[in-house]
């Protein structure tokens, strides 16, 4: 048996092993929360272990190649080189990017806080800007933790309004829930029913009951008028401990679903409906609204996430089945406090004065803070599970800026479009080599359940886990700057996750580590459970529904609202997709995803190509403020007119490198067209509805007005 660790939905699998080799892969049927889901990408997972481009032993770059290096001269050569930039200028000078597969990771779990820590410095940076930061901002200002999260109870909804995600593809993200599309056949068994707010008519569009398009960016004015709705139609009814409603209904009160119908194209009507259908779905049962990278990846991306949760606190199903709900993992990281509960504007960037927000600063300040000169300039880059050239906005430009540094090092499996830039790569053991046993996602799942995965396969002497790593480069760095480690961080950086795990386990109470061992399939602990407000880690067991961030924010929407920027007659608004056998930036070296109709065509209405005069299936240029790309564009009525779309993670270059095959995937990085200078106040990157002009290949240039 192993687990899947590709995406949130943390499937179970059941593996085929002839002669060392996985020569099958399946959904494991037992387990309680995937009941034995699997996609493409966990067959995929098999690939990975075999594949001969994935480095197993440290290599350093030697002018235009690469050469192996022993694993003490590697760590050595890296802890050399970090702690000299830190004795010279400081920790700051040392900036740290972790990638998302870090969040799938037990060892970055267990180690990793421990290895940032060690680096000294306040330049640390993680896909989290550029993705569900506005969640844990929201999380941290009402619940008074960042990561406690509420849930759509999917498995016992009525009305299940999804705005801007895609879990027919993603297989759902904030809500881990394999198998999401029987849920959604089973919500549909039971009467209920799903409405999809999208500038596209995505895979879950499709399966839904009603889709409306929503013009990219403008959510902010959907929700806040279904506030307004709720509140003015008499519908609220928020729990005892909710304090605030009063001056909730007074800041909404301008947000009119008439005003939201002007600026985001969803019919006041349908607004005023899915207010109502929130808090009294037409056959009876409980309603609740999910909301993911659409809303979060936005310029109004915490209103949005927030409104969004006031939504859920407001409805009358709040902690209730069906209702938005909060997991009670058997490892509670929340009330533990083994995580965080994050703080906001401890310190600032050097170059834009932006706060950070739970440690971290935004993405989109990483290349400014390598290339902009002075004090406290980033000197030394390290990068954990990342690809930030293709993952974060003008990723050309952080590309360029990765040339200057003096040093870096990655943490990868793979040879990339960052870890290129480095001049030490250190490569982890990959995921059926080692142990696992989800921190993060079993505490964002529809139903309560525990899982231990022991490692499918051994390592030889000359491999490294993750914890092994960021434990050794620790202590390294530790001695090398003259304060050795305590002996307690040293003995527990030293402890293999597997023995922490279990100690979590038998002081956490609901289920003992030998209990969870003895179903290698997934322990059920059953579906949520109101937890509410013992849960709430507010000073006061309250929730306060205005924090003045967001009411300071707010104005920001009004102006808006009353002033719609007006757009340029042929600017159109760029977002991003996911395709079901695409993984983030990695995975397109291998056959089985990549086969097929190729997906990395720019979307664009009919409408819009014909007034241009281009055709379908044509090379366009598309430009940002930031740069351009080109690429072939494909005429579909799925977008929303005004709108063009393009996946994430493509835009390959490592052609001459191990992973040169990755580099025979076409495709452009839409992440050469985002815009740094577009964030949320949460610091999050604006990765949705970016301004964007396109026109026909190799065209002359129009005349400058
Ligand atoms: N325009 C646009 N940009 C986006 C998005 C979007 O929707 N639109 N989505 C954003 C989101 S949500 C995210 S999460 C980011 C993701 O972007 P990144 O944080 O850059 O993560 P990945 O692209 O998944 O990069 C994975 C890298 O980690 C390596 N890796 C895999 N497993 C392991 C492991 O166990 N250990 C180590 N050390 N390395 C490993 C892989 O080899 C690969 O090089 O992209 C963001 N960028
Ligand atoms: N197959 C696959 N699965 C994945 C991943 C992957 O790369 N591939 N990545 C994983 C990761 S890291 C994450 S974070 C999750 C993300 O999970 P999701 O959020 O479910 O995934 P997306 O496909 O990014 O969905 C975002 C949706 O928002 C829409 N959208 C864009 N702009 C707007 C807007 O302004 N308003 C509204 N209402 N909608 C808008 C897009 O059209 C898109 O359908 O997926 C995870 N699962
Ligand atoms: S849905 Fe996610 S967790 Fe499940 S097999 Fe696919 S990639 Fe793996
Ligand atoms: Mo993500």
């Amino acid at each position: 048996m192993a687990a899947c660790n590709l995406c949130e939905a943390i499937c179970g699998l059941r593996l085929t092993i002839e002669e060392g080799a996985v020569t099958g892969v399946r959904g494991n049927a037992d387990d309680p929360l995937s009941r034995g889901h699997v996609c493409p990408k966990g067959i995929a997972l098999a690939d990975v272990h075999a594949d001969p481009d994935r480095l197993r032993r440290p290599v350093r770059r030697v002018g235009d190649t690469w050469e192996e290096l022993s694993w003490d001269d590697a760590l050595d050569l890296v802890a050399d080189r970090l702690a000299a930039t830190i004795t010279e200028h400081g920790g700051d000078a040392v900036g740290v990017y972790l990638g998302n597969p870090n969040a799938h990771s037990l060892g970055f779990g267990t180690h990793g806080p421990a290895f940032v820590r060690a680096l000294r410095t306040h330049n640390r940076f993680s896909a989290s800007t550029v993705d569900q930061v506005p969640h844990q901002l929201v999380a941290w200002l009402l619940y008074g933790h960042q990561l406690l999260l509420p849930i759509p109870d999917l498995d016992r909804t009525s009305s299940f309004l999804v705005v801007g995600a895609n879990p027919m593809a993603s297989n759902g993200s904030l809500m881990t829930v394999p198998d999401f599309p029987a849920r959604v056949r089973e919500l549909h068994a039971r009467g209920g029913r799903m409405v999809v707010l999208d500038p596209r008519r995505t895979e879950t569009a499709r399966v839904a009951d009603e889709h409306h398009f929503v013009r990219p960016g403008t959510d902010a004015a959907v929700l806040l008028a279904m506030l307004h709705v709720l509140l003015d139609d008499g519908l609220a009814r928020p729990p005892a401990y909710v304090d605030g409603v009063d001056a909730l209904a007074a800041l909404v009160a301008p947000f009119t679903p008439e005003r939201a119908e002007a600026v985001s194209g969803v019919p006041a009507d349908v607004v005023r409906g899915l207010a109502h259908d929130l808090a009294a779905p037409a056959g009876g049962g409980a309603g609740v609204v999910h909301g993911r990278m659409g809303v979060s990846t936005q310029g109004f991306g915490t209103i949005c996430q927030w409104a969004i949760a006031c939504l859920n606190l407001l409805s009358g199903h709040f902690d209730q089945p069906g209702g938005a709900m909060f997991t009670e993992p058997a490892v509670d990281t929340v009330g533990r406090r083994i995580a965080g509960p994050g703080r906001h504007d401890r310190w600032r960037s050097r170059v834009r004065d932006l706060p950070e927000f739970a440690g971290e600063l935004p993405a989109a300040v990483m290349a400014e803070e390598i290339r902009t000169p002075g004090e406290g300039r980033i000197r030394a880059m390290v990068t954990v599970a990342g690809n930030p050239v293709l993952s974060t906005p003008d990723g050309r430009g952080l590309a360029r800026a990765l040339d200057g540094l003096d040093f870096m090092v990655a943490v990868d499996l793979y040879l990339n479009e960052t870890t290129r830039h480095a001049d030490v790569v250190l490569p982890p053991t990959s995921a059926l080599e080692r142990d696992q046993y989800d921190l993060v996602f079993h505490g964002f799942a529809v139903r309560n359940t525990a899982r231990w995965t022991p490692a499918v396969f051994d390592v030889d002497d000359d491999q490294r886990h993750d914890w092994q790593i960021f434990g050794g480069l620790a202590a390294r760095l530790a001695d090398r700057l003259g304060a050795p480690l305590a002996d307690d961080v040293a003995a527990q950086l030293a402890t293999p996750p597997a023995d922490l795990v279990e100690v979590l386990l038998d002081t956490g109470g609901r289920a003992t580590a030998a209990e969870v061992a003895a179903h290698p399939e997934g322990l059920d602990l059953g579906p949520l459970r109101p937890t509410m407000p013992g849960r709430l880690q507010t000073e006061d067991r309250r929730i306060d529904v205005v924090p003045p961030l967001v009411v300071a924010d707010l104005d920001r929407v009004r102006a808006w609202l009353e002033e719609p920027p007006a757009p340029a007659s042929d600017e159109l608004l760029l977002i991003g997709r996911r395709h079901q056998r695409d993984c983030n930036s990695w995975l397109h070296n291998t056959t089985r995803l990549t086969r097929g109709r190729p997906r990395h065509h720019l979307l664009m209405h009919p409408d819009d190509l014909a007034a241009r005069g281009l055709t379908d299936g044509g090379t366009v240029e598309v430009t940002s403020r930031v740069g351009s790309v080109e690429v072939e564009v494909t005429a579909s009525d799925d977008v929303m007119p005004g709108v063009v779309s393009l996946p994430h993670g493509y835009g390959h270059q490592v052609a001459g490198t191990r992973l040169a095959h990755a580099s025979t995937v076409p495709g452009v990085s839409i992440n050469d067209l985002t815009d740094p200078g577009l964030l949320d106040v949460s610091g999050n990157a604006a990765l949705n509805g970016v301004p964007v002009r396109v026109r026909r290949a190799g065209a002359p240039a129009p005349a400058p007005a």
